[in-house]
């Protein structure tokens, strides 16, 4: 393929930015500077940028952290010639610029988030030595049109087209960002579409599990969580025992009539513990494939849990292609699926408090909340409220994770502003999107808050904004 950029129709506007990028990198003699994002988005654009440098000849020092701070920023000191910062950044453009400016060193920023409101990105003709790229200037969406890892992609390309065959991780980066739900779009279509054309990878509608076997597939599933078969050995063994499949054999070894088979027992098996249509049916969407990493989803996953472990570095192997690396990561993977589940299995038989509008639960951390609060609210119980998982913290707070679906938030549930509205009404402060958002509360006022949030949700999902 000549040129990919082109084939994938990346808008003309973007391609001229990562080529200028990619110039930039080309002029560098000295040290590159790679600073990024400690997620699985954040370490597979780092991954995709270091491989393409040193391809180039180039030298580069990699790191990756949570936040980048004005401290961060300060501390910048030199002994490189080029800084680019993946995965963030567009928020702090203008202390990145101006310390740049100081130390005479010039920069990229590749971003997808927010761009606080700027009209335009940081160009070279600003005089400043800064490019940013992020798409939100190029009227594509950010939130789900692409994402670190893609850019990272893109400026790969112009460096060399040849780099085409690191479009695995940069599906692997969106996917860690949840832009796969509830499918693919805009620059992130392109690149699934290449990796599809190239053989990268290969795309399999309607199996909504991953693992190294399809026993183990069924026993570590969480999302689907499926009673009696999720963390039930027997459970499994003896389902598959029923739909005569061998435990053993890997997912894309299973033939046409057992996916069917399959599929047709998970459906009815969801519909039938009351789990929403909608949920059941937006589980079998596309899954994609490598030969070298089975299901995309346990790539993007385990570099994702390798960054929440704050053990980036394995992330980054991953993406240097270390299948050792991949082993360990993957068996991490699966851990922490484990450790859900037996939360999940908790949940299950403890219940949870019913409120009208909205269901909740107290959780002994508040590590996982989140994955809890939507996996319960998917699975387990009334998929018409949204779940609030509450956990103590510091100070007589107490922290708040909650997940709607996206079907409710259709209906006008935004528990962005519920988590906003009803923490600094109690003490606490909060914030996020429609249908996932945190926030904290003064732990005396639970029940005036829970009451508070109930009484939101109520309002919102009956199409009325509540008076503040
Ligand atoms: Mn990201």
């Amino acid at each position: 393929m000549e040129d990919p950029l082109k084939w994938m129709k990346v808008p003309a506007s973007i391609t001229e930015r990562v080529g200028e990028a990619g110039a930039l990198i080309d002029s560098t003699e000295g040290v590159i500077r790679i600073i990024s994002h400690y997620d699985g988005d954040g370490i597979t654009s780092a991954g995709i940028l270091s491989r393409a440098i040193h391809r180039s000849d180039k030298r580069f020092h990699v790191t990756m952290m949570n936040v980048l701070t004005e401290d961060d920023i300060k501390e910048l000191d030199g002994g490189f010639d080029l800084l680019i910062v993946s995965d963030m950044g567009s928020s702090q453009a203008e202390m990145i610029s101006r310390r740049l400016i100081e130390i005479g060193a010039r920069g990229i920023i590749l971003d997808h988030h927010k761009t606080e409101g700027r009209e335009r990105p940081y160009s070279i003709s600003d005089g400043g030595g800064l490019i940013e790229v992020n798409p939100r200037f190029h009227g594509i969406d950010g939130t789900s049109g692409c994402s670190g890892s893609t850019l990272s992609f893109l400026l790969s390309l112009a460096l060399d087209p040849g780099n085409v065959d690191l479009c695995i991780y940069s599906l692997a980066g969106s996917l860690a960002d949840r832009q796969h739900v509830p499918e693919f779009s805009e620059l992130n279509l392109g690149v699934r579409n290449l990796s599809i054309e190239m053989g990268y990878l290969r795309s399999v509608v309607g199996m909504p599990f991953s693992g190294r076997s399809i026993f183990e597939a069924l026993r570590t599933s969480n999302d689907p969580f499926i009673r009696g078969i999720s963390g039930d050995d027997e459970g499994s063994r003896d389902l598959l025992a029923d739909l005569a499949i061998d435990p053993d054999k890997r997912l894309e070894e299973l033939e046409k009539d057992e996916v069917k088979k399959l599929q047709s027992y998970v459906y009815s098996q969801l519909l039938k513990d009351g789990v929403s249509q909608y949920i059941v049916h937006e589980l079998f969407r596309e899954n994609l494939f490598s030969e070298k990493y089975g299901n995309l989803q346990d790539l993007a996953y385990s570099i994702d849990t390798c960054g929440r472990r704050g053990d980036m570095g394995k992330g980054l192997q991953v993406v240097w292609g270390s299948m050792e690396a991949y082993g360990t990561a993957l068996e991490e993977r699966f851990d922490q699926k484990k450790e859900i589940q037996v939360l999940l299995q908790r949940r299950l038989k403890d219940g949870i408090n019913d409120m009208d509008h909205i269901q909740w639960l107290m959780m002994e951390e508040d590590k996982l909340a989140g994955t809890i609060a939507g996996l319960s609210h998917n699975y387990l119980f009334d998929h018409t409220k949204p779940v609030l998982a509450l956990s103590k913290g510091d100070n007589g707070k107490m922290k708040v994770s909650s997940r709607g679906h996206r079907a409710l938030c259709t209906d006008g549930l935004d528990l962005g502003e519920v988590m906003r509205e009803a923490g600094k009404a109690h003490g606490g402060g909060g914030g996020g999107h429609d249908v996932a958002a945190g926030g904290s509360l003064l732990e005396e006022d639970l029940g005036s808050y829970l009451a508070h949030c109930d009484r939101m949700v109520g309002e919102q999902l009956r199409g009325k904004k509540m008076d503040a």
